[in-house]
């Protein structure tokens, strides 16, 4: 039981910020945008009273031999090689999504699902960590999935996106504000987490965040030149393939899929590579910094831009609808500060392959 937290090289930044909100990448008439990359925490000088602390570091310290390998993830070894990234006929442009260009990537593993609630807890239990939303008070809660009660004490919404909130107490294990709870979703993906967040998670499994060329690899399942991890088509054979919306956003999901918010993690079909809500279900964090501009160059294990303000996220979420969020995609890319939390976003880890 006993885990030790040692130290070790890989700091994770904490950056101090303000609970100001920036609304980003909505300049008006902008085309399209389900408001993912409005719930940016706007960054600024530490006015946050909970960042004493901001070098915690997370090792990664499972003891192979205890019973907690079995609970993380199993990983699916995937063998890389030249693949086509990005894409020429781009959904959404002005995400960068183009232009198509060819990506080596050495082998690599990456988990099969989403970390769950329950995984996630495990950590925490394990670590005592505190999620960033937690030290902040609060995280973005999309407002279709709040009560009456906490409805009625919002002041203020995002102005370019107003079915977003921050709500105060919503963190992982109050996912629509202090009067929700994950006791009966244990297996659905744990949300409100940060970057920094995801990434100490990793760390702590001996995994790592994948890659946006990775990711983006796993998602197209082998199949070349695809819109979805399955194919071309979004519903092949009438059935639903991904927990996404239907219905009109942001008033009415007629959840046809099965399900108005997060499902429970493998609850849609895996992909050719045998990896289930690898676009849908929630947002997952990657760990590139945001860019736009790419060339046909090919490249090697690309990392993305040394520096940035905003993470990589990519496979959109429950909320993705094609006329507000088009990103169900595999080239489909958006991007919020490191710091950030949300009701539609996640992660999963990847890993290198044992020498
Ligand atoms: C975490 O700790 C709580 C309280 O002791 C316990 O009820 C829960 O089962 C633990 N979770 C995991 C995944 O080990
Ligand atoms: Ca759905
Ligand atoms: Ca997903």
């Amino acid at each position: 039981m006993a885990l030790s937290l040692r130290s070790c090289g890989a700091v994770l930044s904490v950056v101090c910020v303000s609970l100001q909100f920036a609304v980003n990448g909505l300049e008006a008439g902008s085309s399209p945008d389900c408001g993912c990359s409005s719930l940016n925490r706007e960054p600024s000088e530490g006015k946050h009273p909970s960042c004493e602390n901001p070098a915690d570091k997370y090792s990664a310290v499972v003891n192979e031999k205890s019973s907690d390998h079995d609970t993380l993830s199993k990983m699916v070894l995937l063998q890389g090689g030249w693949f086509l990234m990005g894409t020429d006929e781009p959904g959404i442009p002005q995400d960068g999504e183009g232009p198509q260009r060819r990506v080596w990537l050495d082998p690599f593993h990456i988990e099969e699902h989403e970390v769950t609630n329950k995984q996630f807890q495990r950590f925490t239990n394990q670590t005592g960590y505190v999620t960033e939303a937690e030290r902040f008070g609060d995280s973005f809660v999309f407002e279709g999935l709040l009560s009456e009660d906490i409805k009625s004490s919002l002041s203020h919404a995002v102005a370019a996106a107003p079915w977003w909130s921050p709500v105060k107490g919503a963190d992982w294990r109050h996912p629509e504000g202090p009067d929700s709870d994950i006791a009966d979703r244990m297996d659905h993906p744990v949300l409100h987490v940060s970057w920094a967040d995801a990434q100490a998670y990793c760390q702590w499994a001996q995994r790592r965040l994948p890659t946006e060329a990775e990711w983006e690899f796993a998602c197209r399942g082998g199949l070349q030149d695809r819109l979805y991890p399955w194919g071309n088509k979004l519903m092949p054979r009438g059935q639903h393939y991904a927990n996404l919306w239907q219905g009109n956003f942001p008033n009415h999901n007629t959840a046809e899929d099965g399900y108005s918010k997060a499902s429970p993690v493998m609850s849609f079909p895996a992909n050719g590579f045998g990896l289930y809500d690898i676009v849908g279900n929630v947002w997952e964090w990657t760990a590139d910094w945001w860019n736009v501009h790419h060339t046909r160059d090919h490249s090697r294990n690309p990392k993305g831009p040394e520096t940035g303000t905003d993470k990589v996220k990519k496979g959109g979420s429950y909320m993705c609808h094609k006329s507000y969020c088009y990103r169900y995609r595999c080239a489909a890319r958006s991007q919020n500060t490191p710091d950030s939390s949300a009701s539609n976003l996640g992660f999963r880890c990847a890993a290198d392959p044992k020498l």
